[in-house]
């Protein structure tokens, strides 16, 4: 046999280099580069790997380990799966920092390849720095807390194992059930330790992308279901998206005359104009989706979650469910038919046996009403012109300045705080990748760093950021790397003064507005954010501007520029979009004090009681 002497690190890297996968009949590397931020655990083996590799293998320093990771997930995310970026750290801090970033590709499904050091594996120097020492098991290090969120969990204590660990990684990070986040624990020792390595282990190797076929006896019952229906809805996830397909659900869709709702991972699988697009569904979904949800007699769920937004807390439909899902794990649940299928698959396969049924004309003719009558209300909320009177406009205002602005081919970016709600509800989507929303963990900081990884997936198209002040002031530094690397992002800062949609919860609860907006913290002075000066600071061009029309003209300016361009403007902390949505299960207190959270609570507990 034919070996090549690497070390660990060296061999890691030169495997990794060697998955590919074809995209629109191109093979690529499913390893697109790699996001460093060294320390000790890391520079010394696989940084030494990297620089070698440096002139045709790109590194990128990112500022922190959590946003760099955040970066990747976005970028696999706007791939549909098919290709991503590793992340490497230091032992200790360095890895522990992007435990919440796996938990982001936990939740999300999405590859995620993290390449934490860690202590000796010869345990010579123990305790070495940043070493968190268990008292009572040995094996343990910091990077053991990645388990819960991790797809596939290794740590490479002989430079051997890579031969039976490096193909389960990859099959991790390509299967369309379990991918999610790869944390391979690479201590430090070990990466600099050379062996031999059979050299065919390296040679080029072409990943597919599996498409199981649905079993006949759940096709067969789905599609009585199915053909039973006077009142059928479809709902779009994110699922639709990474199975690409989005063309064969519309087709479906089409052909028996089913109106799709979608949810906040499955938004623009439709575009918004089409005849049987009902937009968003549940929590933060329309009157058009959610009135069709509740009519309904049969739903058919494709390739989503069915997390709380989605469905109401279980208490917004009473319909008959098909899960059309790919993981088992999500078909069964709230009591579903199960179908478990690709997407595409999936969908045709019902496409074909239901060949000539159509649902009943006059459930098409709702449906097309309520999504007449949504679309006056965004056209309302979301106009230049809408709160006359008020000094400052709404979330839902700046959407519209922004959308109007936005191409068909741009792609918009948001995580977390009161804009989720307003996207889902309002924004027009014009194509799938085009709506970019991380609301599986809601995780407040993905925007800037997220928008990052978008851009280095498609450089040619103009990536969009929404960002509340809150969510900006936990993690904004990747815009140092955006502009080193000429990412250019251009990033609409909604500055509410704080926490507005927890205020506006906690409101809704009974509470009295209490340490979210700034004006309701402790403090001995009050600060007003320079978020243009703050973002100027760091490389990008950045103005602050006061009304809609101001914003418009500043977004036209944005737009020309070639370097991340940052606009801030004030909004209304309590101004939201009441229109649409539905029931939440957020639990109130059952004592209190406070008359307005008893009022709440009984309030809470007639929903509780009529959910049934
Ligand atoms: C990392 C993280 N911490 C806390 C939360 C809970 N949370 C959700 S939205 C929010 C406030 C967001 O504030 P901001 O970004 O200013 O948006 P706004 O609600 O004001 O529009 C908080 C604290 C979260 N989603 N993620
Ligand atoms: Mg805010």
């Amino acid at each position: 046999m034919k070996t090549i002497r690497l070390t660990m690190a060296q061999a890691l890297l030169r495997y990794l280099r060697a998955q590919e996968v074809e995209i629109d009949g191109k093979r690529q590397p499913i390893l697109a580069g790699m996001f460093a931020i060294f320390g000790h655990g890391n520079v010394a083996g696989l940084g030494e790997a990297l620089a070698a590799a440096a002139d045709d293998f790109p590194t990128y320093r990112a500022q922190n380990e959590q946003s760099m990771a955040h970066a990747a997930i976005a970028f696999a995310k706007a791939q549909n799966r098919r290709r991503i970026l590793g992340c490497t750290t230091s032992v200790g801090p360095g890895a522990t920092n992007m435990l919440t970033a796996a938990a982001v590709a936990h939740v999300n499904r999405l590859p995620l390849l993290l390449l934490p050091g860690d202590i000796f594996a010869n345990r010579r120097p123990d305790p070495v720095l940043q070493q968190i020492e268990s008292f009572g098991d040995a094996t343990l290090s910091a990077n053991d807390c990645f388990k819960p969120v991790s797809r596939y969990w290794d740590r490479i204590t002989r430079p051997e194992q890579l031969l039976s660990s490096l193909p389960q990684a990859m099959r991790v990070l390509t299967d369309p059930v379990d991918c999610g986040p790869v944390v391979l624990c690479l201590p430090q020792d070990v990466q600099t330790e050379a062996t031999d390595y059979p050299v065919d282990f390296f040679a080029p190797k072409l990943h597919h992308w599996r498409r199981p076929a649905p079993d006949a006896t759940e096709l067969a019952r789905a599609v009585d279901l199915l053909r039973a229906a006077k009142a059928p809805l479809i709902i779009a996830g994110g699922g639709v998206k990474y199975s690409e397909a989005g063309a064969a659900l519309r087709a479906f869709a089409e052909a028996h005359d089913l109106p799709i709702a979608e949810t906040q991972a499955g938004k623009g699988v439709l575009p918004w104009d089409h005849q049987l697009q009902m937009g968003g569904i549940g929590v933060t979904g329309t009157t058009a989706a959610n009135d069709l949800a509740r009519e309904a007699d049969c739903i058919l769920a494709v390739g989503t979650r069915l997390q709380d937004f989605t469905t109401g807390s279980h208490a917004l439909w009473g319909a008959r469910l098909i899960q059309l899902n790919t993981a088992a794990f999500d078909a069964v649940k709230q009591n579903a038919q199960p179908l478990v299928a690709d997407a595409k698959v999936g969908i045709e396969a019902l496409g074909a046996a239901l060949k000539g049924w159509r649902s009943p004309a006059a459930w098409g003719q709702r449906a097309l009403a309520g999504a007449a009558a949504w679309n006056k209300i965004v056209e309302a909320r979301t106009s230049a012109a809408a709160n006359p009177g008020n000094a400052l406009p709404s979330d839902a205002q700046v959407l519209g300045a922004v959308n109007r602005s936005a191409d068909a081919q741009d792609i918009m970016i948001n995580a977390a705080g009161g804009m989720p709600g307003e996207l889902h509800k309002l924004w027009r989507a014009h194509r799938p990748e085009g709506y970019h929303l991380e609301y599986g963990y809601s995780c407040m900081g993905y925007e800037i760093a997220g928008g990052l990884g978008i851009k280095l997936a498609h450089p040619d198209r103009r990536v969009i950021v929404f960002v509340g002040d809150g969510s900006y002031l936990m993690m904004n530094s990747e815009i140092v790397s955006s502009v080193m690397m000429g990412a250019k992002l251009d990033i609409i800062v909604t500055d509410n003064s704080g926490f507005g949609c927890i205020n506006r919860l906690q409101q809704a609860c009974g509470g009295k507005p209490f340490n979210n907006l700034f004006e309701d913290v402790k403090r001995v002075r009050d600060v007003k954010i320079d978020f243009a000066a703050h973002a100027r600071a760091m490389g990008a061009l950045a103005e602050k501007v006061t009304s809609i029309a101001e914003l418009e003209a500043a977004l036209a300016r944005a737009k020309t520029q070639d370097r991340t361009s940052v606009i801030v403007i004030d909004t209304d902390p309590l101004n939201s979009t009441a229109d649409g949505g539905a029931w939440w299960d957020v639990p109130v207190p059952q004592v209190s004090t406070r008359a307005e959270v008893t009022k709440a609570r009984a309030g809470y507990d007639k929903a509780l009681a009529g959910r049934d």
